[in-house]
Formats: structure tokens, sequence, C-alpha cells
């Protein structure tokens, strides 16, 4: 039976299996060295791989997005190049999806897939292979993260410790420590695992020592005064990537906000239960892989058709929007911003622009200013 798709109706992780199991067997009988390649160097088999390309190439066609899938490609063409696999291995595996595509889902919709297809078949020809380098921070941080960075990698944690509490003993700094130290250094890090050069075990590392660093620095956000506002922030049920909405937290409140962080994969029901008790003046939701969109899009519609939700402001961000900030509109968020730096800048306009009785579906959503 074919499989009938829409926009509006979400993409089960039953489909994305189908097709994505369906593909992996052609690529099995088609060229089995691509296989072998790809999982003997990268660090999650190829059949876990293909059903994160079907996820993120089923997201592209739900939110009617092209350029999220050709975002993801030309990813995906780093690590794949990574692997020793040819522009043409890559450009054959493509082609199988289009194939399965036409067993499985309805022409019409499938015609449409394969619109994404080729946007991506262009990106990956046009993409310089490499990925840019976030291990740039603006002055006077260079230095520190630069050490930072170094501790990391070498794993060694009581370094990494001495340098940010040294500055913070003379610098009050705690912002910048976040935005030009901390986070720069976490790219960098998936920089290079993602180019090979770093190994998962290393990057896991490295994050847990950051992650070991910023839950010391709680007692420091607590001390402002209040401005009786409040802030949830939660990533969606399969969102593992947490430490972004920590930081989008920990700016809130330092800026007074009543915040609530409900760490990452927290179920729907869970959430929107926790919203309706909670009421608070503005929800956050974070993202970072794009096959996740749909159902953060999904889940921002059903805060929307909670009575007591229906005025609260829906701000989003992660690393699809930094890469493609209209997907914002495109998950119906009011808003987003790039950095926990201008996260509550973000809410604050939000709030701000809200009519008293406002209607959901005349309004702009847009990025906010730097
Ligand atoms: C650490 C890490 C992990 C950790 C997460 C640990 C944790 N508790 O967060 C672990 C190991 C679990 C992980 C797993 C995976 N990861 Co990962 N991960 C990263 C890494 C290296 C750093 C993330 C981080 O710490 N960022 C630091 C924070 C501070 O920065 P941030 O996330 O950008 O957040 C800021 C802004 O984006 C914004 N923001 C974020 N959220 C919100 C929300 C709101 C409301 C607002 C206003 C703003 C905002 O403000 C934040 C603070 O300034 C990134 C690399 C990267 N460039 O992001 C990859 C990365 C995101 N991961 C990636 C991948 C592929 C994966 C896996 C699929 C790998 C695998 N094969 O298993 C899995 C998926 C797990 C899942 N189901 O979610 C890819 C995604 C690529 C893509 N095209 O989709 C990346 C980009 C790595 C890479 N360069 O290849 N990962």
């Amino acid at each position: 039976m074919l499989l009938e798709m829409c926009s509006d109706i979400p993409v089960t992780s039953e489909i994305i299996a189908t097709i994505a199991g369906d593909v992996y067997r052609r690529q099995l009988i088609h060229d089995p060295e691509f296989v072998r390649s790809f999982d003997g160097t990268w660090d999650s088999p190829l059949h876990q791989q293909v059903v994160h390309t079907t996820g993120q190439l089923l997201a592209g066609f739900q939110l009617g997005s092209n350029e999220l899938f050709s975002r993801y490609l030309s990813w995906f063409s780093v690590i794949a190049r990574g692997a020793g696999i040819q522009g043409h291995q890559l450009r054959d595996h493509l082609r199988l999806y289009r194939f399965s595509l036409r067993d499985h889902v309805a022409p019409e919709s499938c015609t449409r897939i394969e619109h994404l297809i080729d946007a991506g078949e262009a990106a990956l020809s046009t993409t310089p292979h490499a990925v840019r380098c976030c291990s740039t921070p603006k002055q006077p941080y260079t230095d520190l993260c630069q050490m930072y960075l170094a501790a990391l990698l070498d794993g060694d944690k009581h370094m990494a410790h001495e340098v940010i509490d040294s500055y913070l003993s003379e610098h009050a700094d705690l912002r910048g420590v976040y935005t030009h130290v901390l986070q720069p250094a976490q790219h960098e890090l998936g920089r290079l695992w993602e180019i090979g050069k770093i190994s998962p075990a290393e990057e896991h590392l490295g994050t847990a020592i950051t992650q070991s660093i910023i839950s010391g620095f709680d007692h420091r956000l607590f001390r402002n005064k209040r401005v009786g506002k409040s802030f949830v922030g939660g990533c969606l049920d399969s969102e593992r990537h947490d430490m972004g909405m920590r930081f989008v937290t920990a700016f809130f409140e330092m800026d007074g906000w009543d915040t609530y962080f409900l760490g990452a994969t927290t179920p729907r029901s869970g959430l929107i239960e926790f919203l309706r008790n909670k009421q608070p003046s503005v929800v956050g939701l974070s993202c970072s892989l794009g096959l996740h969109l749909p159902a953060l899009k999904s889940t921002i519609a059903e805060i929307r058709e909670q009575p007591e939700l229906r005025t609260t402001p829906v701000i989003v961000g992660g690393y699809p929007f930094n890469a493609d900030p209209s997907l914002v509109g495109l998950v119906g968020a009011d808003s987003y911003a790039a950095d926990a730096d201008r996260a509550v800048r973000c809410a604050e306009l939000a709030l701000a622009s809200l009519p008293s009785s406002r209607s959901r579906s005349t309004k702009s959503e847009s990025p906010c200013p730097a």
C-alpha cells in the first residue's frame, strides 16, 4: 500500500523506519563498500544515519523547507567524505531514496519530496566540503576560550575549572563566560567531531566537563532581584541536546525571571500539563536536530489549543534555526533568538507585542533583532 503524506499529518517513526529500512537494504546490495566505509569510520552505523537522513528529508517536506534538507546534506557530505566515500557514491546513495519513495509513497507526495532531493543534490555539488569554524570568539575572550578548549581536548577537568574560576575571580562577567568561552568551545568540539579530528568519547568528555562547570554557576544566578515574570524552557521528547536551553534559562534567571528548566527529552503530554499548571509568561523550546522540527511544530500547535496558554508567547532556538531563521515561522513560533544573550530581550519583545486579544493566524513571526 502506498503511503499518503500531507503536511498536516505528522510523519510517524514507523513511516521513517519503513523508508529508511528499504534504503539501507538497497544500499547493501548496490554498494556494500559504502556501508563498510561508513560503519568503519563514523560513530553511528549507516542504518541509524539513514533513519536520520529520512527524518530530515520528511521534516523538510512537512515544513515546506528546501533549505532544511539541503543544509543537512551538506553536513552529511562532510561526514561521508570523512569516511572516504566519493561524490559519485554519495549521489548514488541519494538516488536510492528516490526508488524507495516511489515504492512507498503516493505519487503526488513523492514528486514533492523528490524536489527536495533535487535541491539537495544541487547543494552537494556547490557546497565546499568544509564546516564553518566556530573557534573565533571576539576579544578579550580569545585566549580564554583557547585555553578552555585545550583543557577540554585534554580531558583535563581541573585545568578547565581553573581557567574559568580564575577569570571569574577577577571579572564579574558570567555572561561573557557563557557566550564567548563555553558556547564557542562546545561548538568547536562539535566541529572537530564532525570532521573526525576527535572521537565521540572525547566530545562527550568535553561536554561533561562543561556541564559540571555550569552546574557550579547556580549560586551565582539566583541572587538577582525578581521581576515577576516566569519562563519555562524545555526540549522535545527525543531531543537530547539540552545545553543550549540550560544557557538560556541561566540568562533569564540572571535577569530576575523565575525559571523552570525541564531538561532534555521532556514528553509532550508532561510538558503541556506542566505549562497549563504553571502558566508562565513565556515558553521556550529548543531544537538541535532538524528531524525534530515537525514534532516541535505540532507541540506549538497543541500549546496554542490550550485555553490557559492561548496568549503565551512561544520562542524557539537551536542549531537549525541558526542555520535558517525562516524555520521560525514554519514551526509557528512567535520568535527566535540566536543565543542566550539575546533570548531575554526576545521574550520581552514578544510579551510587549501581545495585543489584548490576539489572533495567532495574523501575527507575524520573526527573529529578534540582534
Ligand atoms: C554536545 C553535543 C551533543 C550531546 C548533547 C549533550 C547535551 N546535554 O546537550 C550528545 C552527545 C547527547 C549529542 C548527541 C547527538 N548529536 Co550532538 N552535538 C553536540 C554539540 C557538539 C554541542 C551542543 C552544545 O553543547 N552546544 C552549546 C550550546 C550553548 O549552544 P547551542 O546549542 O547552539 O545553544 C545556543 C543557541 O542555539 C540558542 N538556543 C538554543 N536553544 C534555544 C531555545 C530558545 C528558546 C532560544 C531563544 C535560544 C536557544 O541559545 C543557546 C545558548 O546561547 C553540537 C555542535 C553544535 N554546533 O551545536 C552537536 C550537534 C548538534 N549534534 C549533532 C548530531 C548529529 C548528534 C547525534 C545525531 C549524533 C549521533 N549520531 O548519535 C545525536 C542526537 C541525539 C538526540 N536524539 O538529540 C550534529 C547535528 C547536525 C545536523 N545537521 O543535524 C551537531 C551540530 C554536531 C556536528 N557538528 O555535527 N550531541
